[in-house]
């Protein structure tokens, strides 16, 4: 186990921003354009306007071993591809067991969770909700508002990251814009 000195980080609620700077991630629509489920609409984004900016994520990196507790920011900018509000790539952690903490800073958002088994849930977010990923749970976050959802992160270091399972079979719900409403819909797709 390494012994790391401790540290902070101040965060910026508004934009996730931390400060001192911290290795960040950026997620644009080329990297998850098979991920919405109007792809000709994400084909057209990504021709006529370019490849826009969906998400980053800005954290600290630890080393992954046991006790370690890494923790981030992810801003999900506003928008949508044709009716489905911008969202993380989603995942399962790669151990099955290992949970996570959620906490709002600010924008609304939803936190999409799914089991292997066909369980589903749902968890409306704004600044100040603290959200509870348990064991077995895959989790998405979805921008339903107008602003810029930001949260914080929080889990153990050897949880890991089963992306795989996400990209092959989609996600159980979809955000869509209904009747002028963020709706969580089932996604007739899902393998
Ligand atoms: C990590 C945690 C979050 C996400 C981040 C981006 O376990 O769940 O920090 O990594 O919100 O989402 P994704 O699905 O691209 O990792
Ligand atoms: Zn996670």
């Amino acid at each position: 186990m390494s012994l790391i000195q401790p540290f902070k980080s101040e965060i910026d609620f508004a934009t996730g921003d931390l400060s001192p700077q911290r290795a960040t991630l950026r997620r644009r629509l080329s990297d998850m354009k098979l991920m919405y489920a109007d792809r000709n609409e994400a084909a057209r984004i990504l021709s006529e306007e370019g490849d826009r900016l969906i998400y980053e994520v800005q954290g600290v990196e630890l080393p992954e071993e046991e006790g370690q507790i890494p923790h981030c920011t992810t801003r999900i900018l506003p928008g949508r591809v044709g009716d489905e509000y911008h969202m993380t790539k989603g995942h399962y952690h790669a151990r099955r067991e290992q949970g996570e903490v959620y906490f709002g800073l600010s924008g609304r958002g939803y936190l999409l969770l799914q089991t292997d088994s066909g369980q589903t849930s749902e968890i409306e977010m704004v600044a100040g909700s603290a959200a509870y990923v348990p064991p077995y749970w895959a989790h998405r976050t979805v921008n339903i508002g107008a602003e810029d959802f930001v949260f914080f992160s929080v889990w153990e270091a050897r949880a890991g990251h089963d992306y795989g399972t996400i990209e092959r079979d989609g996600f159980r719900m979809l955000v869509l814009l209904r009747d002028g409403q963020p709706t969580v819909v089932d996604n007739p797709k899902y393998v």
